[in-house]
């Protein structure tokens, strides 16, 4: 699993790529590490990262082995844009998981440090109701030590109790690449 090309930035409905391909979608708050984890995870730079919140701003399709596409999704939670703009996200990223056009699975990106917010568990609900395969990540554990990593895998679980470790929970870093084999394995799994 190497190749990944660009596809298309989606802005409005119409412009959801034609080709019925399988799609993983990343998900998650803004400044979580979505875009770094494309980078991470085919070692490239081809995704926009930023330290500040909201770099992504677009739907962002990449292709990969020409086989499905990685969706990554403009993070939720950001106050600086406009109340409009996130209302048109937000439409956007619904239509886009209620389409059942394609296979989907839904990778959820959360910072390790931080406690799931509101948006997290509304995110969780949706994406269980539309029944869609569904991950998490827990993103940035380079910035934990030994005692807050069980500490952080304790608090997911026990918001989301359908976790469970290595199987469709997570630990990851897209700075020390931590976790990359395991995610490797999985996306090889689910899609090639
Ligand atoms: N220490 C550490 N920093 C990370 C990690 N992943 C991402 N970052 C940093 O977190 C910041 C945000 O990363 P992005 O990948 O742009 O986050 P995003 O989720 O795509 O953000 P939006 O596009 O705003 O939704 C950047 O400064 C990254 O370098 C990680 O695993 N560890
Ligand atoms: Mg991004």
């Amino acid at each position: 699993m190497k190749k990944i090309e660009f596809f298309k930035s989606v802005f409005s409905k119409n412009d959801f790529p034609k080709e019925n391909l399988s799609q993983l979608i990343l998900c998650g708050r803004s400044n979580v590490g979505k875009s770094s984890f494309i980078n991470s995870v085919f070692k490239t730079k081809i995704a926009k990262t930023s330290s500040t919140p909201g770099k992504t701003r677009s739907l962002n399709f990449y292709k990969v082995e020409n086989k499905f596409f990685i969706v990554d999704l403009p993070g939720f939670g950001f106050a600086k844009v406009s109340q409009k703009e996130r209302e048109e996200w937000n439409k956007l990223i619904l239509s886009l998981l209620s389409n059942y056009t394609s296979i989907k699975v839904a990778f959820h990106i959360i910072d390790s440090r931080h406690e799931p917010q509101e948006s997290d568990i509304e995110l969780n609900r949706f994406v269980h109701a539309q029944e869609i395969p569904y991950f998490v990540i827990l993103n940035k554990i380079d910035k934990l030590n030994q005692k807050d990593k069980s500490e952080s895998v304790r608090r997911i679980v026990e918001y989301f109790p359908e976790l469970i470790i290595n199987e469709n929970l997570f630990l990851f870093s897209a700075i020390n690449g931590f976790g990359s084999k395991e995610i490797k394995q999985l996306i090889t799994k689910l899609f090639l």
